[in-house]
């Protein structure tokens, strides 16, 4: 069986690298074997770019070329270990993936979006994820959580209005792509997220299983 894809996608602070970790080690007590990874980042090349992105020194940089990081970080990730692993049929868990970029690029930023899905395209060499987890939270109970946006990171440093459309996007995608979203409001305890999370890939793991 080819392998299945699940990304975990919301704000800052929603709770998403917290239930990526929970759902390796349900996987691991599972016997099911995984290949996880964040994004931008998993490889040596991604991880620099990652540094590049969120880097204060640098957050006058052309939109344009903070969409080219995203997607360079993207491709390396891609070709080198997501592909890999799916043919491997193992489970692939990606905190973000390119709905964050359609987001934050285009809905945030203001890139025109058809060209945006075109690179995320090009860089995920056609990948859709089978499950994509929404958490949803508001910025406000997120910034609570996390004592407020990191000074140092220029994508948190990008103002309310912009945070704002990042919600309003996130919520288009979903209901835009109901059949591989699942939107789970992220204010409810951890282990209440995280049964949702289960469910829900444990039913996209018989379909696929059964070749639908
Ligand atoms: N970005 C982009 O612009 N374009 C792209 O294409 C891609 C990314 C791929 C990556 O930042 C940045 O890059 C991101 C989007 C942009 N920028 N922003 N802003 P990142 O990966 O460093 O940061 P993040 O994705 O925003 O994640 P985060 O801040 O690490 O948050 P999180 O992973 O969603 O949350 P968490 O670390 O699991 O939880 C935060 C805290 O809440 C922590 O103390 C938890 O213990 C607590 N928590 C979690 N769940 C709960 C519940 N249910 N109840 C109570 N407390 C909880």
């Amino acid at each position: 069986m080819e392998g299945i894809l699940i990304t975990f996608e919301g704000g800052e602070g929603a709770g998403k690298t917290t239930q990526a970790e929970l759902f390796k080690n349900y996987l691991t007590e599972k016997g099911l074997s995984f290949f996880a990874t964040r994004e931008p980042g998993g490889t040596d090349f991604s991880e620099a770019v990652r540094a590049l992105t969120k880097d204060i020194r640098y957050s006058n940089k052309s939109v344009i070329s903070e969409l080219m990081l995203f997607e360079a970080a993207r491709a390396d990730i891609v070709e080198k270990c997501v592909k890999p692993a799916l043919a491997e049929g193992k489970v692939v868990i990606m905190d973000r993936f390119y709905d964050s970029t359609t987001v934050y690029q285009s809905f945030g930023r203001g890139l025109d979006r058809g060209m945006v899905e075109q690179l995320n395209m090009v860089a995920a060499q056609g990948l859709v994820p089978d499950l994509t987890v929404y958490l949803k939270i508001s910025r406000e109970e997120a910034f609570s959580r996390k004592g407020g946006a990191d000074k140092n990171d220029a994508i948190e440093q990008s103002g309310d209005d912009f945070h704002e459309r990042i919600r309003q996007g996130f919520d288009i995608l979903a209901k835009e792509n109901k059949d591989r979203f699942l939107v789970v409001d992220s204010t409810q305890s951890i282990a209440d997220v995280f049964a949702q999370i289960t469910s829900a890939f444990e039913e996209k793991y018989k379909n696929k299983q059964k070749g639908k």
